[in-house]
C-alpha cells in the first residue's frame, strides 16, 4: 500500500494537539513511590472536582461491579472480585465512569455555534471535555455544522444509502469494544442479513494475535484460566502489559500473590510501576498505614520484540535440564495431550544461546533466571498484552508462550495456563457474539438456521483493509458502533483520507469525538445511552450483559438517568438501522428491542456456550463460558494442543535506526485523554515526548528533554515525521523508545500490518530519531 504525495505533505503540517493544553513546562521526575494507593486516591479527587461529579461520582461507583444489582465498569475487562470484597474498583475505572456522567452537554446550540471547520482546529480533549451528545445531527454540507435531524430521518437517511448500494459489502460496520452483548448481536446479525461480514473491531488491533494463536495451538481463542488460578499460582509471567495504569485491579492480584509467596516475573523493556510496589487501593487498612506490598520478584527489560527469543530460551533451558532432572518436563502430559513436541525439541536445541541473547536483548544469566522460576514453579500463569500482540510476529510469540506452558504441563489444572489481558470491557464478548470477519461455518450455519436469514460465506474486511477499501473507494459507508475510529487507527492521514472519502458515516457514540469532524459527504451523529444509565422499553427497565477477559458472563444494569430524553440504546439503534435498511426483514427488531429477554433467548440457541443464557445470567455471579482446552478438550486438527515451531525473527534494529513502541499514559483511556500527565513515568504536563535510552540520545547529540524530529520508515519505503517531540532519558534498553498512542499513529504506516494475524505493527515501528531541525 502507498501513500501518495499530498497526503505525506499532511503529515507536516501539525495537527490540532490531542491532549488539553498544558499547565506548565513539560517536567520528568522519576517516580519512586507505590501505585495506587494515595497518589491514585488524590488524583481521582481532582478528576471529581473538575468533572463537579463530587456526588454523583462516589454514588455511583459503590455500585460498580456488584453482583448483579450494578453495572459493569467500562474500564477494562478484568474480571470481578468474587469474594465478597465488593469495592474492586480502581482510579482510572473511577475515571472512566466519572468521564461518562459528566453534566456538560453537548446540544443544538454547541453545534449551531461551531462549524465543522472550527471545530477540526479543538483538541481531541476540548471536543471530548465538551460533555454528552444529547440528540441525532446531520451534517449540512451548505453551511458546514451540523444540525438537528429526528431519529427517524436519520434512520430512513442510513435506509436509504445502504439500499442503494450496488453490493453490500460497499459498507463497513466497526464495533469498539464496549458495546454490550445484547447490542453485539443484533449487529452482526443486521450486518449478515444484509449480506456482508465487513466486521472490523478494535480487536483488530488489539487481540487478534492472541486469538489466532490460541486457537491454533488449543483450539479455543481464548486464555483458559480465572481469578481463582491467579490466586492458587505458584509462578506468574506479566509479558508486556502496564498494569498499574491499564488493569488496575490486577494489582490487587499480584500483591495477594506476593502476599502468599508466589513468584511474580515481569517481561517488559520499561520497569512499570506494576512491576515494582502498591497499595492495595480498596483495602482501607494498607491506606490509612502506608502499608506497601511488593507486586514483583523478578524483572525483565528485553528489547522491543525480543520475547519471542526469551520464551524459547527459557524452553530450551527446561529441555537441558530435563535430561538430568526427570522432574523438569512433564512427559505424560507431552505425550497424551500434545503433538509437534519433538520438532520444537529440536529446534530449540539448534538455536544457539548466543541467537537467543542478541534477539531478546537478555543476558543468558538472566534467561536462565527465569527459567528457573519456571522450573521451580507447580503451577504457572503466563499473562499478556499489547507488549506481545502489536508485533509483525505477535501470533508466533503467542504460540511460543503456549509452548513453554505445555513443557510443563501448565495447563488445564488450578493455577495454570495462559492470560491474555484484554482490553475493552467487554471486547472478548463481542467476538463470542458474532463480531468476526472471518465467520466460522458453523456458526453461520446455526445463525442461518435459528435467525433464518442467508448470511453471506465470504470472509469480510477488518480494520486494515476496511480503511484501504474505504481509501480507494471500494466501501462507501461506514458504520461505527462505538470508539474513536479516526484517531485510534494506524496512519491518521491515510485513515482521514478514506472516512473523507466515503458516502455517508454514522458515528454511535456517548461523547464528541474526531471521528465526527473526520466525517463523510454525508454524516451522521448518533448518540446513546452509556453503560451507567437506566434503559427503559417497553417491558420495563433493560440490563445487558458482559464477558470479562476470563470468560465470566454477567449483567450489567445502569441505574442513572440518562444524559438527555433523546438518547436510544445501542439495540434500539441498531434494531432502526436495521429495520430502514431491511423494511422487508423478517427478523422482529422492534420486538427484540422492548424486551432484551428476547434478544438472549435467539442468542441462547444461536450461540454455542449460551445455552439457557437467561437463567444463568442471572446468577449471582453470572456464569462462565466453558473454555474445550480447560478441559483438555482441544479443537484443533489433531485434536491435540499443537507445540508450534517458527523461526525467530530478526527484531535487532538495524545500525541507526530504533524500535519505537506506541503505548498509553496514565491519564487516558485509548482516544480519551484526561491530562497530559503520566503519574508513574514521572511525566508532567507532556505528551508529545518520546522515551529513549540515554546512551542513545548522547550519542545522536541530544539533550535531556532536548526536541527531536522522528522519522519512521514503512515496509514499501515510505516515510512518515512527527517533529519537535522532547526527548526523556528513561530506563529502556538501547535500541529502543517509545511514545504514545494516538499521536504517534501518524508514524504508522497502514500498510505495517502482521502478516499473522494482519494487526498494525503499534509496537515496533522503525525509526530514527535526530535533534529537531
Ligand atoms: N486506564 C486505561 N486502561 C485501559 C486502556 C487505557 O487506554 N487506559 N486501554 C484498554 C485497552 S483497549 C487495552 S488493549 C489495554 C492495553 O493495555 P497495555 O497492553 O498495557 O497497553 P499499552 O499502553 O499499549 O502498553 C503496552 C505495554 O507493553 C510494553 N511493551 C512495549 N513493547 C513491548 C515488547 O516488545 N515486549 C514487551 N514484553 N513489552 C512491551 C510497554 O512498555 C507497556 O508497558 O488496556 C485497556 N485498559
Ligand atoms: N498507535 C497505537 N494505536 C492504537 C493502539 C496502540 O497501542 N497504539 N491501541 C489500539 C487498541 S488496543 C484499541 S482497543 C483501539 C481503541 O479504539 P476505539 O475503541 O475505537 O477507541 P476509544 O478511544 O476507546 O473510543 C472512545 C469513544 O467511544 C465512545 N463511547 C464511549 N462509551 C461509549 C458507549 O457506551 N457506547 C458507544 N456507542 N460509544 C461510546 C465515545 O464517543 C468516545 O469518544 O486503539 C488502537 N490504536
Ligand atoms: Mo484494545
Amino acid at each position: 500500500m502507498s501513500t501518495d504525495q499530498d497526503e505525506t505533505t499532511a503529515q507536516d503540517e501539525r495537527e490540532p494537539r490531542v491532549g488539553p493544553t498544558p499547565e506548565g513546562d513539560p517536567e520528568f521526575r522519576p517516580y519512586h513511590h507505590p501505585a495506587a494507593g494515595w497518589g491514585a486516591a488524590k488524583s481521582v479527587t481532582n478528576f471529581l472536582v473538575r468533572e463537579g461529579a463530587l456526588v454523583d461520582g462516589p454514588r455511583a461507583i459503590m455500585r460498580m461491579n456488584h453482583e448483579n444489582t450494578g453495572f459493569d465498569c467500562p474500564g477494562c475487562a478484568w474480571p470481578d472480585d468474587t469474594k465478597g470484597l465488593h469495592l474492586d474498583i480502581c482510579e482510572n475505572g473511577i475515571k472512566h465512569v466519572t468521564w461518562e456522567m459528566t453534566r456538560k452537554r453537548v446540544g443544538r446550540e454547541f453545534f449551531a455555534a461551531h462549524s465543522v471547520t472550527e471545530l477540526a482546529g479543538w483538541s481531541d480533549y476540548d471536543l471530548e471535555n465538551e460533555g454528552r451528545l444529547t440528540e441525532p445531527m446531520v451534517y449540512d454540507a451548505e453551511s458546514d455544522h451540523y444540525v438537528p435531524i429526528s431519529w427517524k430521518e436519520a434512520f430512513a437517511l442510513v435506509g436509504r444509502t445502504l439500499r442503494g448500494l450496488d453490493d453490500p459489502n460497499r459498507a463497513t460496520f466497526y464495533t469498539s469494544g464496549r458495546l454490550g452483548n445484547e447490542a453485539t448481536f443484533l449487529y452482526q446479525l443486521m450486518a449478515r442479513e444484509l449480506g456482508t461480514n465487513n466486521l472490523p473491531d478494535c480487536s483488530n488491533m488489539c487481540h487478534e494475535a492472541s486469538g489466532r494463536a490460541l486457537q491454533a495451538s488449543l483450539g479455543t481463542g481464548k486464555g483458559t484460566v480465572d481469578l481463582q488460578d491467579w490466586e492458587t499460582a505458584d509462578a506468574l509471567f506479566i509479558f508486556g502489559v502496564n498494569a498499574a495504569s491499564n488493569a488496575p485491579r490486577m494489582l490487587t492480584a499480584l500483591a495477594e500473590a506476593h502476599d502468599r509467596g508466589a513468584q511474580i516475573v515481569h517481561v517488559n523493556p520499561l520497569v512499570e510501576a506494576a512491576a515494582t510496589r502498591t497499595i492495595v487501593p480498596h483495602d482501607f487498612t494498607d491506606m490509612a498505614l502506608f502499608k506497601t506490598t511488593k507486586t514483583s520478584t523478578l524483572n525483565l527489560q528485553p528489547r522491543i520484540g525480543g520475547d519471542m527469543a526469551l520464551v524459547r530460551g527459557m524452553a530450551k533451558a527446561i529441555l537441558e535440564q530435563s535430561s538430568t532432572d526427570p522432574k523438569a518436563l512433564d512427559r505424560e502430559f507431552v505425550e497424551r495431550h500434545t503433538s509437534g513436541f519433538e520438532e520444537y525439541r529440536a529446534l530449540c536445541e539448534a538455536t544457539p544461546w548466543e541467537e537467543l541473547e542478541r534477539q531478546s536483548g537478555l543476558s543468558r544469566d538472566d534467561i536462565l533466571k527465569a527459567a528457573r522460576v519456571y522450573g521451580e514453579a507447580d503451577r504457572s500463569i503466563v499473562s499478556w498484552c499489547l507488549g506481545i500482540t502489536q508485533h509483525e510476529h505477535g501470533v508466533d510469540t503467542v504460540r511460543e508462550i503456549v509452548n513453554l506452558l505445555l513443557l510443563r504441563g501448565n495447563l488445564g489444572r488450578e493455577g495454570a495456563g495462559p492470560s491474555p489481558v484484554r482490553g475493552h470491557s467487554n471486547v472478548q464478548g463481542n467476538r463470542t457474539c458474532g463480531i468476526d470477519h472471518r465467520p466460522g461455518e458453523e456458526f453461520l450455519d446455526r445463525l442461518a438456521e435459528v435467525c433464518g436469514i442467508d448470511p453471506p460465506r465470504a470472509h469480510g474486511k477488518d480494520t486494515v483493509n476496511s480503511i484501504k477499501a474505504m481509501h480507494d473507494g471500494d466501501i462507501k459507508v461506514f458504520v461505527g458502533m462505538g470508539g474513536n475510529f479516526a484517531l485510534a487507527a494506524p496512519d491518521t492521514p491515510y485513515t482521514y483520507a478514506a472516512l473523507r472519502n466515503c458516502e455517508l458515516t454514522v458515528q454511535v457514540s456517548t461523547k464528541l469525538n474526531r471521528s465526527h469532524i473526520v466525517h463523510g459527504r454525508q454524516a451522521l451523529i448518533l448518540p446513546c445511552l452509556g453503560r451507567t444509565e437506566k434503559d427503559h422499553q417497553r417491558k420495563g427497565i433493560q440490563s445487558t450483559s458482559v464477558e470479562d477477559s476470563m470468560s465470566m458472563v454477567h449483567l450489567s444494569i445502569g441505574m442513572k438517568k440518562p444524559a438527555s430524553p433523546h438518547l436510544l440504546s445501542e439495540p434500539a439503534i441498531i434494531a432502526g438501522m436495521a429495520r430502514a435498511a431491511l423494511p422487508d426483514s423478517a427478523t422482529p427488531w422492534e420486538w427484540y428491542v422492548e424486551d432484551y429477554d428476547r434478544i438472549r433467548d435467539t442468542m441462547a440457541r444461536a450461540l454455542d456456550g449460551f445455552e439457557d443464557f437467561n437463567r444463568r445470567v442471572r446468577l449471582p455471579l453470572g456464569f462462565r463460558i466453558k473454555q474445550p482446552a480447560r478441559e483438555l478438550v482441544f479443537l484443533t486438527p489433531s485434536g491435540r494442543a499443537e507445540f508450534s515451531s517458527a523461526e525467530l525473527p530478526d527484531v535487532v534494529p538495524a545500525a541507526g535506526t530504533l524500535a519505537l513502541g506506541t503505548m498509553r499514559s496514565h491519564d487516558q483511556w485509548n482516544t480519551t485523554i484526561y491530562s497530559d500527565d503520566d503519574r508513574y513515568r514521572g511525566i508532567k504536563n507532556c505528551r508529545t515526548l518520546v522515551f529513549m535510552n540515554r546512551a542513545d540520545m548522547r550519542e545522536r547529540g541530544i539533550a535531556d528533554m532536548g526536541p527531536v524530529d522522528i522519522t519512521s520508515t514503512a515496509k514499501d519505503g515510505s516515510e512518515r515525521y512527527l517533529k519537535g517531540y522532547l526527548a526523556v532519558p528513561y530506563d529502556i534498553p538501547r535500541g529502543c523508545a517509545a511514545g504514545y498512542m494516538p499521536e504517534m499513529n501518524v508514524l504508522c504506516a497502514l500498510g505495517d500490518y502482521s502478516t499473522q494475524s494482519d494487526q498494525p505493527i503499534m509496537k515496533h515501528v522503525k525509526v530514527t530519531i535526530a535533534p529537531a531541525s
